[in-house]
């Protein structure tokens, strides 16, 4: 598919920083008339079109009957060293939400257009600086709510995952070009297709591939956060978990069984991991209805958590309470733990189904290392957390295009077993190269497009 050109290049302007009062706020604009615009209202000692390119200089920002708005610092950065590619001009004010406004207003007066969210960033994409993936990596880092996600997102922006992409794409286009040359000059001196080194260079794509799809949950993980759910019957010590994880006082904790009724969510950040810690009503067979509708709500949301921590009151027996905890609990997602070691044991751990045991006493702080560890270990540990190249697959789409790449070189293989003519192989290997261009956007539809872009904040 061949995309659209660029818009004959209006020019846009967007605040660049967030709204809100702030030491400087800056405003952005692109496109051939960038510096026509500047210059339309800055006054200082060097104009607009003597102005060296990436130079900060100093002026006032004024109206046309010259009302000074603001003192401000200008810079051109001229095609095609720029952001987009294009002329950008960047203004930067005192910041505030007035002023800002009145500035914008300005250029718009001018003649400039008010930028779409995303709008920037798809510029560069169209105007080449950036493929797919690394404009969606600048909302990643953007969005970024730990340190790893923000490295995993720089990664791509430098381009880590497209020059991967890159060389299946190539290797799958040598293969393409062999078939294609067979298909065409059948009679020539081309000699017979080499079969058996065609499949094994599909196989090794393929191999890449699903070693690359591997790093998604990690990835994802990462980027989008977990959600751990802390399950038990009541008074058994979950909503003190909670606080003790959070180091806030944030559920409220009585010696009364019963004490939650609804859930409570926090954001936390474990080692990098951004988590959302749910903590629940007890587990039991009640008939206030509120506290019903909180059991309910917990059996819920361990159907949906990432990572469920149920509780257990090392000190006492498991009761038909804890049974029905323990039902709700799915095995290879939870981790058991004993709390009040503080206590007299009652019992002594037995096996049990799930991937691991922590012994905790939340009063006394002990074992919530091991709990935290554990449980940045089941997103972040080895296996989960491998990178391929130092690349890690974080995003939904990518993971979903690459899959379409494994499908259709899975029916290529299919075809070449059954020694289907190579205008069938030459399909499906068509069919490999359009999903790894969904990635990288030279196959991606405008509508999907458009989507991804929305999503970026205004002046990005
Ligand atoms: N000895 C001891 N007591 C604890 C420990 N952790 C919590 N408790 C106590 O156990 C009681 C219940 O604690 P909560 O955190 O409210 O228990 P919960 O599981 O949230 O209870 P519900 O909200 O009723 O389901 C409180 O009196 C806590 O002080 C611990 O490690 N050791
Ligand atoms: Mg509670």
């Amino acid at each position: 598919m061949t995309r659209s050109a660029p818009p004959a290049c209006d020019t846009i302007v967007a605040p660049a920083t967030p709204p809100g009062e702030g030491g400087v706020g800056i405003v952005r604009l692109s496109g051939s008339r960038a510096e026509a615009l500047l210059a339309a209202a800055f006054r200082g000692r060097t104009a607009p079109p003597a102005m060296v390119s990436h130079h900060l200089y100093h002026g006032r920002l004024c109206r046309r009957d010259g009302t000074p708005l603001d003192e401000v610092l200008a810079v051109i950065m001229r095609a095609p060293h720029s952001y987009t590619g294009e002329d950008v001009v960047e203004v930067h004010c005192h910041g505030g939400s007035q002023l800002l406004r009145c500035i914008l207003d300005l250029f718009l007066a001018e003649g400039a257009r008010l930028a779409n969210p995303g709008e920037f960033t798809q510029r560069a994409f169209l105007n080449g600086r950036l493929d797919l993936a690394q404009a969606e990596a600048v909302a990643a880092l953007i969005g970024a709510r730990s340190e790893q996600a923000a490295r995993i997102a720089l990664g791509q922006l430098e381009g880590r995952l497209s020059q991967q992409i890159h060389h299946f794409t190539t290797e799958l286009r040598e293969l393409l070009l062999l078939l294609e040359a067979h298909i065409d000059f059948p009679d020539d001196d081309l000699g017979t297709l080499d079969h058996q080194a065609v499949s094994t260079r599909a196989a090794a794509v393929h191999a890449a591939i699903t070693e690359l799809m591997l790093t998604f949950d990690n990835g994802r993980a990462l980027r989008e956060g977990v959600s751990v759910l802390i399950l038990g019957r009541p008074n058994v010590g979950k909503s003190s978990l909670l606080n003790a994880l959070l180091g806030e006082a944030r559920a409220i904790v009585t010696e009364i069984p019963g004490t939650t009724r609804d859930t409570v969510e926090e954001e936390l950040v474990l080692d990098g991991l951004p988590l959302r810690l749910i903590d629940t009503a007890g587990v039991r067979d009640t008939t206030d209805p509120i506290e019903q509708e909180g059991v309910r709500r917990a059996r819920e949301k361990a159907r949906a958590a990432d990572l469920v921590l149920l509780v257990l009151d090392g000190s006492q027996p498991l009761t038909a309470e804890d049974r029905m905890a323990v039902a709700m609990a799915p095995p290879e997602r939870t981790v058991l733990v004993r709390n009040k070691s503080d206590l007299p044991a009652a019992e002594e751990p037995h096996s049990h189904p799930f991937l691991s045991h922590v012994a905790v006493s939340v009063r006394q702080g002990t074992g919530l290392a091991e709990l935290q560890a554990a449980i940045v270990a089941h997103f972040c540990g080895p296996g989960a957390g491998d990178t391929v190249g130092g690349v890690v697959l974080a995003e939904r789409r990518h993971r979903d295009a690459l899959s379409g790449t494994l499908t259709a070189l899975e029916r290529f293989r299919a075809a070449q077993a059954a020694g289907e003519p190579y205008e069938c192989l030459a399909f499906e290997l068509r069919e490999a190269l359009a999903a790894l261009g969904q990635i990288t956007g030279e196959t991606t539809p405008d509508a999907i497009l458009e989507q991804i872009f929305s999503r970026f904040c205004i002046g990005k």
